[in-house]
């Protein structure tokens, strides 16, 4: 069996990781769920990333827990070397390193997040082992890696071929400007609602190409590329980070939707917040997407590609998003 089709047949890659199932799924499952089922489960994520929200999507149907299912799910693009924007094999910053974002929040308002990680590949089960084994929400680069290695990941190559080549390329002329939706995917932010009708997501990805060494995005910005609260709901974000976290884009989402927006209204207005402070039509993108207890769904962005996968009774569905323009 050739790497592709072990990742294809395998609920979840294990690339990079030594001691497996236990740093992507905890040992404790919802032992309880069938007493305390109240919901449907179903998952929602960016983009088109059909795999990753399937095998989420699955997971909470057997039961595993939201914050561990969205962990799960995104494991798989972040294993996947022909995606160039999460994990192994994404894109690299301007001097060629690979360096890796990520985030978790869980329905107790627990969070984690890893940023400018080099070497490792599953970064958002890395921000959940930050979360739940040390004092602190965020490791950064050396610190985050180092980390990583003690927990038992073990140190990897991320730059593909596909992805040194294409930044050989752009050295030619080696002028930056932010590229959304090269592969018609990017980040993928993953949010999950469990049996019992808790909410959990996680957030990951190798950031803008060709950014600037050190350079971090929003997606390991608790509030910016990711937030969940459990009475209310949660959203996440993609596109340009510089944009979300100037506004605190999933932060603000959750709160217009505390104060009695719908998930559309409350993405809508995130994205009007942005649109207000350009002159003219933006070339960049944002999109966001998000989630309430009502099990309502929300998805709009600035240029109109976006789009998002929801995943339900066993069905996976890619779903158009609205946009301004
Ligand atoms: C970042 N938001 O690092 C991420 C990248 C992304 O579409 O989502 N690109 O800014």
């Amino acid at each position: 069996m050739n790497r592709r089709n072990f990742l294809d047949k395998s609920a979840v890659s294990f690339a990079g990781m030594i001691i497996v199932p236990d740093l992507i799924r905890s040992k404790t499952k919802m032992q309880t769920v069938l007493k305390i089922e109240k919901s449907v489960p179903y998952v929602i994520s960016t983009w088109n990333f059909c795999k990753a929200n399937e095998i989420a999507g699955k997971a909470l149907y057997n039961n595993v827990n939201a914050l561990d299912a969205a962990v799960e799910g995104v494991a798989y693009e972040e294993a996947n070397i022909q995606n160039t924007t999460v994990g192994n094999g994404g894109a690299p910053d301007r001097d060629g390193n690979v360096t890796l974002d990520a985030s978790v929040m869980d329905h107790m308002g627990n969070c984690g997040s890893v940023m400018a990680v080099e070497n490792i590949t599953h970064v958002a089960a890395l921000a959940k082992e930050v979360m739940k084994k040390t004092p602190h929400v965020i490791l950064a680069g050396k610190g985050a890696r180092k980390f990583a290695i003690e927990q038992g990941y073990r140190p990897e190559n991320l730059l593909s071929e596909k992805s040194k080549k294409a930044w050989e390329k752009w050295l030619e002329k080696g002028k930056f400007k932010p590229e959304i939706n090269v592969e018609n995917h990017d980040t993928i932010g993953m949010i999950c609602c469990d049996a019992a009708g808790n909410l959990s997501g996680a957030c990951t990805t190798s950031g803008l190409a060709y950014k600037m060494r050190g350079r971090v995005g929003d997606s390991p910005i608790i509030g910016s590329g990711l937030f969940i609260d459990n009475k209310i709901g949660g959203a996440v974000a993609t596109g340009v980070g510089e944009e979300v976290i100037k506004t605190v884009g999933s932060f603000l989402i959750v709160e217009l939707m505390r104060n009695g927006l719908t998930p559309q209204q409350a993405c809508e207005e995130a994205i009007q917040r942005i649109i207000k402070k350009q002159k003219g039509k933006p070339e960049f993108q944002v999109a966001y997407l998000a989630t309430n207890k009502k099990g309502e769904v929300g998805a709009y962005s600035i240029q109109n590609d976006f789009s998002y996968t929801l995943y339900k009774k066993n069905i996976n569905q890619n779903i158009k998003s609205k946009s301004v323009f």
